[in-house]
């Protein structure tokens, strides 16, 4: 179709780019890293949503060279802002899954000059299904490096749990859904909760997505969540402002 042809020339066009999505902690409402999204303002298409291409890039294969276009400009954005400010990465299974992925990373990460311990790659639970042995030395590579692994969207998978069993993971990124739901459906007071416990349970932190009210923040706040990325701190913003952002704290 139209985008897999247009996809294929958008690097070459500079037609991508990176926005970046503040995330603070609760406790002092402090500016931790921000999560890189990719945006593309195709010629022919006009702005496309990355929920629309992503899938369309992963099909075709060209999601390769574009998610290693996103690595290389991430880090190097990250490298222009103060430690210990962080960069988190979402990395697709198709991506992560290809042979040579860790030793990718240490090439990105040595010619940037990032620190490792500064970069989180972001995944779904979905990405370790197919073939959970691979994604699990994968994993292991990664974290060697000392680059962290967030699980992204959690709750919206079919393994959530057997997951985090299996994983090591560094933060769990409690996905949108559950955080609208908040006031609407009885449930998702409990479910917000139970989560934040197990994360703490098995020490991990946690981070709420899709904040967007005062309501929320003082519900997470109270319940001891970690972490928060939403409209409320900020909207995903371009380069230069973010590092603004990255040299003031705010
Ligand atoms: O930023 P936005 O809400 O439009 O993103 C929509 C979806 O696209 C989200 O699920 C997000 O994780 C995904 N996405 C955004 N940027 C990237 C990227 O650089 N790589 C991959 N694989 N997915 C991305
Ligand atoms: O799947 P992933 O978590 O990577 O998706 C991130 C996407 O969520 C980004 O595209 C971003 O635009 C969107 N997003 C971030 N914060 C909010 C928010 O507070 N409300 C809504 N509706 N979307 C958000
Ligand atoms: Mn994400
Ligand atoms: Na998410």
């Amino acid at each position: 179709g139209q985008i897999a042809i247009s996809l294929r020339s958008a690097i070459a066009d500079g037609a991508l780019r990176l926005v970046f999505q503040p995330q603070i902690s609760m406790k002092q409402r402090e500016l931790l890293g921000f999560e890189a999204l990719l945006r593309w303002n195709s010629s022919a298409l006009g702005e496309v949503s990355p929920a629309e291409f992503i899938p369309v890039a992963e099909q075709t294969g060209i999601i390769v060279e574009i998610g290693d276009w996103v690595l290389i400009q991430a880090c190097q954005e990250a490298t222009q802002w103060p430690a210990p400010i962080g960069v988190a990465v979402n990395v697709s299974p198709v991506q992560l899954m290809r042979p040579n992925f860790a030793e990718r990373l240490t090439e990105i990460l040595d010619e940037t000059g990032l620190e490792p311990t500064r970069l989180e790659i972001e995944i779904t639970e979905t990405m370790l299904i197919d073939n959970p042995g691979q994604a699990l030395l994968v994993l292991r590579k990664i974290k060697a490096l000392g680059v962290r692994v967030a699980m992204d969207d959690f709750g919206t998978g079919y393994s959530s749990l057997s997951t985090l069993f299996s994983f090591p993971f560094d933060k769990i990124k409690v996905d949108r859904s559950f955080l609208n739901a908040l006031g609407r459906q009885a449930q998702a007071t409990s479910v917000i909760e139970t989560v934040i416990e197990l994360g703490h349970k098995l020490s991990i932190p946690v981070l709420a997505e899709g904040v967007e009210t005062d309501f929320q923040a003082a519900f997470l706040k109270d319940r001891r969540c970690d972490e928060a990325q939403g409209f409320l701190y900020g909207r995903p913003v371009d380069s230069s402002t973010a590092h603004a952002l990255a040299q003031t704290g705010a």
